[in-house]
């Protein structure tokens, strides 16, 4: 008998990509390079699974169009690219890769915020243009990370461990938001307290956005919640472009409702607003808050595993609908 065929869709790792040869027949993107939508539903054609990253999208029209395939593996833990209950809905199963990437997502969340508060890259890029003639007692002074209020906005896995390192780490008050409160028994670790969204942007000295990409969290940070801020604030996007209005950030960065920000995530990534690139007071980074080669390892073996068990009767190990697998 043929073995399924599979579509790795994202290049990764030979020996992780090799793990799934012995169960299936093995398609891989060669190329550093996502496909189009034309072209990732071509190669999608006849194959039973897709290993896929953040970038690939699955949608109705695709599912419709490649009516065998059954798992879809994504190597990421957000999943706002995937449509899961038309997936559902044709008996698809979804995988994620949740917790494999938390804390090294957490370390790149803090080193952005310090990077941004400490004027780091700004500061680099001056030095760089050789503009260093002297030093003065001002030049590139930003602000304390150290006792400074921090703000979480979604306190997820990944949230939890931004607190963990700002409250123990750092000396540093945290203040979250999310849609509901943790229980105080998790909350005391972080020495974490819920206030509502207002209040949090109000409050904090560095805002951390934590929080997935959906209809209801698109443009939850816009100019009204901008202008909310202190003007000292600094504010770090490692959720996805299109939780902050970009064009609304530039726009008060420039006019000095914040001090900074620090963003790995755009909106309509990879092109980057271009008053963002004009802004100095921003430092811009390219979706790579969880690339560690351990981590990305990681998260490819777990994408891995879920291929593997979906399609040979196993239980795959992170299901988001894991109701298609009883029917
Ligand atoms: C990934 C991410 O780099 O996991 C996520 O949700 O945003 C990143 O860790 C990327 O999406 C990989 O597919």
């Amino acid at each position: 008998m043929s073995k399924p065929r599979v579509l790795v869709a994202r290049k990764t790792f030979d020996d992780i990509v090799d793990r799934l040869r012995p169960h299936f027949e093995v398609e891989v993107n060669d190329s550093d390079l996502g496909w189009s939508q034309d072209e990732l539903i071509r190669r999608l054609q006849g194959k039973a699974g897709a290993y896929i990253a953040g970038g690939d999208r699955i949608d109705a029209a695709l599912l419709d169009a490649c009516p065998e395939l059954k798992a879809v593996c994504t190597m990421a833990v957000g999943y706002n690219n995937i449509d899961v209950p038309a997936c559902t809905a044709r008996g698809v199963v979804v995988t994620n890769a949740p917790d494999v990437l938390t804390e090294t997502t957490a370390d790149f969340g803090f080193a952005l915020m310090m990077a941004t508060a400490r004027r780091i890259t700004e500061s680099e890029h001056f030095l760089r243009r050789g503009e260093w003639k002297q030093w003065s007692v001002t030049m590139f002074a930003g602000a304390d990370i150290h006792g400074a209020t921090l703000g979480v906005l979604g306190m997820g896995r990944i949230g939890a461990a931004i607190a963990r390192r700002g409250h123990l780490g750092f000396g540093m008050p945290v203040l979250y938001h999310n849609r509901s409160r943790l229980p105080a028994d998790q909350e005391a670790p972080l020495g974490a307290r819920w206030v509502e969204k207002d209040e949090l942007l109000r409050r904090v000295d560095h805002l951390i956005i934590v929080v997935p990409y959906s209809a209801s969290s698109h443009h939850l940070i816009g100019q009204r919640e901008l202008r909310l801020m202190k003007k000292t604030a600094t504010l770090v996007n490692i959720a996805r472009g299109g939780v902050v209005d970009d064009a609304a950030l530039a726009a008060e960065l420039k006019a000095g409702t914040l001090a900074a920000a620090g963003l790995d995530v755009f909106e309509g990534e990879p092109t980057v607003h271009p008053d963002l690139l004009a802004c100095e007071n921003v430092v811009l980074t390219p979706h790579i808050a969880s690339a560690t080669i351990a981590t990305r390892r990681a998260m490819s073996d777990l994408a891995v595993d879920n291929l593997i068990a979906a399609l040979t009767g196993g239980v795959p190990p992170t299901a988001l609908n894991p109701e298609v697998l009883k029917g």
